[in-house]
């Protein structure tokens, strides 16, 4: 059921062309960025063309995708940057955004201290294509201004330019802590489609994201599942609570717990959603609500089913999630916006819900005392 329901989220999805020499270190910041790069993507795999989308194809499930290149080396880039283009001309003539190519990164080693011809080539035609660029200058020292300004004056039509270091890197007087990610990941969530900057939210490493945002995605997944739940309540009852409302609750617990970074597989999902419907469904005494949570849980049983209407099924779904994205929101807070681990969650979520339950108890007497429609 949760399978299905998770079918039915907002399709999201982030194209990121990462463009550079070989040993610019493309990959190195891809995998810094996107944590997941390598197992949800495939990227790090040999190209067998020039240029190569990971994931070739996109499914329901992508948040992002990456084109990756052969590397465009001095004497014969022409070939590579035709190639990336004529890539990002094919996925971008589908109807649906989620395919496209939203944003270039331009990789350039801070030290190599040069703008090449293949740089300005890039920078000139993909912003032609309507793809922004972002130039990024990677194993970067902190303060060197120069090359940055070198860089904004040879190549006005990027968007940014971007001092980073993708992981800690080593000098005689001691080690270059990361930094740039961060501003990295701001610059292209201002410079993609609204919907390509959620999936941003939900894929870049979850330290990178403002916990502001996170709350901002966490607040739409329970809108989608109030409004979704306003629309199932208007479907005959019983079936409505069991097989529509019921699974709107479950993947929207899971999708809350994404927006604020947590990594939840198959069984996580299920723990999750046990350990935020018991104790609502222990406080809810007996109302027609009640057995729609009640159902979260495996052998807890079913109630009669008595109907209940698109207005209460929407009220009692928003509550649900104003709570549980209160709970996450202030545990990430606490843990330095770092997402809880799921067992945090099922331990933690019982003791919280005590003191502030209050909204969802509030949600369900309104229930008990609306006449049955
Ligand atoms: N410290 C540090 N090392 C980097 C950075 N970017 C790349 N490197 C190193 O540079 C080398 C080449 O990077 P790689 O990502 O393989 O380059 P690619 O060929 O463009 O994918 C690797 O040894 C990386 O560890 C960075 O931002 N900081
Ligand atoms: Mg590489």
């Amino acid at each position: 059921m949760l399978e299905k329901a998770k079918e039915r989220l907002p399709v999201e999805c982030v194209g990121v062309a990462v463009l550079g020499s070989t040993g610019t270190g493309k990959s190195t910041l891809v995998n810094a960025f996107f944590p997941g790069a390598k197992a949800k993507t495939g990227y790090g795999a040999p190209i067998t063309q020039e240029a190569e989308w990971f994931p070739k194809k996109r499914d329901k499930h992508t948040r992002f995708r990456i084109l990756d290149t052969r590397g465009f080396e001095e004497k014969d880039y022409e070939e590579t940057v035709e190639a990336a283009l004529e890539a990002v001309d094919e996925t971008n003539e589908s109807e649906d955004r989620n395919d496209h190519a939203h944003i270039a990164w331009l990789v350039i080693k801070e030290g190599s201290g040069r703008v090449q011809d293949s740089h300005k080539d890039i920078a000139t035609r993909f912003t032609e294509a309507g793809i922004p660029v972002i130039a990024v200058l990677t194993e970067a020292i902190a303060d060197d201004e120069e090359f940055r300004g070198e860089v904004r004056k040879l190549l006005p039509e990027v968007k940014d330019v971007i001092p980073v270091n993708s992981i800690p890197k080593g000098t005689r007087a001691g080690s270059i802590e990361p930094f740039g990610l961060d501003t990295l990941y701001g610059v292209t969530s201002r410079s993609v489609p609204p919907r390509s900057a959620h999936a941003l939210t939900e894929s870049a490493d979850s330290s990178l994201v403002p916990i502001e945002e996170k709350r901002e995605l966490a607040k739409r997944r329970v809108k989608w599942a109030a409004a979704a739940a306003a629309a199932a309540g208007t479907i005959p009852i019983p079936i409505v609570d069991a097989v529509v409302l019921m699974p709107i609750q479950a993947s929207m617990i899971v999708s809350i717990s994404r927006a604020y970074g947590m990594k939840v597989d198959k069984e996580s999902s299920m723990a999750l959603v046990a350990a935020i419907a018991v104790p609502v469904a222990a406080t809810s005494g007996g109302s027609a609500l009640t057995a729609s949570i009640m159902k979260f849980v495996p052998g807890a049983g079913t109630l009669a089913g008595s109907a209940i209407g698109g207005t209460t099924a929407s009220a009692i779904t928003g509550a649900i999630g104003r709570v549980y994205m209160m709970f996450l929101h202030k545990l990430c807070e606490a843990n330095g916006n770092n997402p809880p681990q799921t067992s945090q969650v099922v331990r933690q979520f019982g003791e919280f819900y005590k003191e502030h339950g209050a909204i969802i108890a509030e949600a369900l007497k309104t229930i008990a005392e609306a006449p049955k429609k």
